[in-house]
């Protein structure tokens, strides 16, 4: 089986849990950098017009959205698992909190002033203006907390984080560490980015030492790939991982539709539908330098519209 492919970049909390779940598999993959802003023509060729990092390849395949790409690394590698027997719905549901309303919190609170330029260090004043200019519709119709906000928030999250591990147990949910471990760890991990903004940690002992566990696991073991060389991989590859439609779930195969997500970076990718499941859903599309591709989403958190009919 060859080595699936990450398309991400250093600073991306998403892809970072994405990296470490790679280490805690002792996987090897190939690490494709892509850019943090747009244009990215290269992700479009390959995703369609989904530009949020990361998404993951293999041959002609593309996974978008980290929490269905745990769930294809958990199936391809099953030790040891994301989703350990006994607390697999609950690992799954403080994971969807941790990626959605911790982060959000995690964000502004970060990306203070004093925070900002050390996330952003070496970035000259017009690359933050870009980066700038670049989120404002990304996160367009959302809510953006204020730092006094997300400073109060974030506290009261650490501290519930705390107060799980209470017991002495080592990892979120147990003894073992499982996807909830890796979508608050992407969280913390972004605070550690900015060393001053760190001291709201520090009441925290043994969600301390907890993230430095999580952290131990590390990044497998990547090899370097160039963005045009998946290109190529997706374009010699003639086959695609076996999906189907399943009845009763409103759509049927060869639709064809557009998949959004449902909260922010909602850019619609269009495409015939292969595959629908309650947990995916898989269109096909084609890409003059890609070729034919298929493009996996979650069901939870994107929309299916059928494409109007002209
Ligand atoms: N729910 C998505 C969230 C991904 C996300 O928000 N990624 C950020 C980077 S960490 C992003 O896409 N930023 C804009 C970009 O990279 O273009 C997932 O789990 O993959």
């Amino acid at each position: 089986m060859k080595p699936f492919i990450l398309h991400h970049y250093a600073n991306s909390p998403f892809s970072e849990k994405v990296r470490l779940i790679l280490g805690a598999k002792g996987m090897a993959w190939h690490s494709v950098h892509v850019p943090s802003v747009m244009p990215k023509p290269d992700v479009l060729a390959l995703t369609g017009g989904y530009r949020r990092t990361p998404f993951m390849q293999r041959g002609a395949d593309i996974w978008c959205d980290t929490s269905l790409i745990a769930r294809v690394l958990d199936r391809a590698q099953p030790q040891p698992p994301l989703y350990p027997a006994g607390v697999a719905g609950i690992t799954q549901t403080l994971a969807q909190w941790a990626d959605f309303t911790l982060f959000w919190a995690v964000i502004p609170y970060t990306l203070q002033p004093q925070g900002l330029t050390h996330v952003m260090a070496g970035v000259p004043p017009e690359g933050l203006k870009a980066f700038a200019a670049d989120r404002a519709p990304f996160t367009a119709g959302m809510t953006r907390q204020t730092a006094a906000d997300a400073t109060v928030a974030l506290k009261a999250y650490l501290g519930r984080l705390e107060d799980q591990l209470a017991d002495g147990r080592a990892f979120l949910c147990g003894a073992q560490p499982s996807i909830a471990d890796f979508s608050v760890a992407h969280c913390l991990w972004f605070i550690h980015l900015a060393p001053p903004m760190l001291g709201i940690l520090q009441p925290c002992e043994r969600l301390r030492a907890w993230y430095e566990r999580v952290i131990a696991v590390g990044h497998g073991t990547p090899t370097i790939m160039k963005s045009a060389d998946a290109i190529a991989r997706a374009a010699s590859t003639s086959t695609h991982e076996p999906v189907q439609v399943e009845p009763g779930l409103g759509f049927e195969v060869g639709e064809s539709v557009t998949v959004t997500p449902t909260d922010y970076g909602r850019d619609p990718v269009v495409g015939v539908l292969v595959g629908l499941s309650d947990d995916e859903v898989v269109i096909e599309r084609r890409d003059e330098r890609a070729g034919t591709l298929h493009v996996h989403f979650p069901r939870l958190g994107f929309q299916i519209r059928k494409e109007a009919k002209t």
